[in-house]
C-alpha cells in the first residue's frame, strides 16, 4: 500500500522501538521492573520504547499533540491532532518471556482515529490502516472473518487482573457467551486481539477498562478491515470509556447483545 507521509512516519517509529523492544526482550531477566498499580507492571522497556516513539514523531510532527501510556499527555500547538501511543502493549507477557505483545500507536485528529499501526516484533507482523485507504498486514489486505454462525466463532478477551472492579461483569459475560461460541481466548495483549479480528483470526472481542492508548490503533484497523466496533453502552466514546466490543458484521449482531446484557 501507498501509505501517506504521516503512516511511513508512526511505521518507522514502530519499527524503531520494536528493535530496542527486541533487545531486552531478549535480557528480560535482567530488566528493573515496577509495579504501577495491582497487577499493572511498567519496566525499563516499556519507558526506553516510549522515549524512542516520542522522539521519533515529536521530531517529524512538532505540532501534534501526545498520549503516551508511560509519559502522560502533552497538548499540542495543533489543538486537532494527537499521537495516541503504548510503546509496549502487553508487558506481563513480555515479562514472562512470552512472545506476545506489541507496539501500538494511533494518530487522532478531531476527536477520530484517522492512523494506526500495530506492530509486533517477535512475528514481524505489522498491521496498518488509514481511514478510507484499507487495512493491511505487511502488504497484505486485511478482512474480517466471513463466519456467521456464533457457535462456529471465537472471540477473545481481557480477564481482569489485580482486582480490577469489572470481574463480575466478566464473569456474567463468560458465563453467557461460553455455551454459544466455539471458545474464548484471553492473551493479554488488548492491541493484538482488535490486530487480530481485524485479520479475521478471531471473530470478536470485548473488554472494559481499557484505555486510549489500547484501543486507538486498533479502530481504525479494525474498521477498515470491515468490522464494527462501538462502546459497550451504546452511544458511548469508546476511547474515553474504554469499554469496547468489536466483530464482523453478521457476529455483531448476535455477540453484542450477549455482552450488553
Ligand atoms: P499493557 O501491557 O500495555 O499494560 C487489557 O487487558 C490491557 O491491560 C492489556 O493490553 C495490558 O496492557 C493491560 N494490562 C496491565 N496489566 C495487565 C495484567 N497483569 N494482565 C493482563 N493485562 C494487563
Ligand atoms: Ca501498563
Ligand atoms: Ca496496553
Ligand atoms: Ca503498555
Amino acid at each position: 500500500m501507498q501509505g501517506s507521509a504521516n503512516l511511513n512516519l508512526m511505521i518507522k517509529a514502530a519499527r524503531k522501538a520494536g528493535r530496542s523492544l527486541v533487545k531486552d526482550f531478549r535480557e528480560v531477566e535482567n530488566l528493573q521492573v515496577s509495579m504501577k498499580g495491582a497487577g499493572d507492571f511498567v519496566s525499563k522497556a516499556d519507558i526506553a520504547a516510549e522515549g524512542i516513539i516520542r522522539e521519533e514523531l515529536m521530531n517529524g510532527r512538532p505540532n501534534y499533540g501526545w498520549l503516551g501510556e508511560e509519559g502522560g499527555g502533552e497538548p499540542g500547538k495543533d489543538p486537532t491532532r494527537r499521537w495516541i501511543v503504548d510503546p509496549l502493549d502487553g508487558t506481563t507477557n513480555f515479562l514472562h518471556g512470552l512472545p506476545h505483545w506489541a507496539v501500538s500507536i494511533g494518530l487522532e485528529h478531531k476527536g477520530e482515529i484517522v492512523a494506526g499501526v500495530i506492530y509486533d516484533p517477535a512475528k514481524d507482523e505489522m498491521f496498518v490502516a488509514e481511514k478510507g485507504q484499507g487495512a493491511f498486514m505487511n502488504e497484505t489486505r486485511l478482512r474480517v472473518s466471513a463466519r456467521t454462525k456464533m457457535i462456529e466463532a471465537i472471540f477473545a478477551t481481557g480477564l481482569p487482573f489485580g482486582g480490577r472492579s469489572d470481574l463480575p461483569e466478566t464473569l456474567q459475560d463468560l458465563a453467557r457467551l461460553l455455551p454459544a461460541c466455539a471458545g474464548v481466548r484471553r492473551w493479554g495483549a488488548a492491541a493484538l486481539d482488535l490486530a487480530y479480528v481485524a485479520a479475521g483470526r478471531y471473530d470478536g472481542f470485548w473488554e472494559r477498562r481499557l484505555h486510549a492508548w489500547d484501543v486507538a490503533a486498533g479502530l481504525v484497523i479494525l474498521r477498515e478491515a470491515g468490522g464494527l466496533v462501538e462502546a459497550i453502552t451504546p452511544g458511548e466514546d469508546i476511547l474515553s470509556s474504554g469499554e469496547i466490543v468489536a466483530a464482523n458484521e453478521a457476529i455483531f449482531d448476535k455477540f453484542a447483545p450477549i455482552i450488553r446484557g
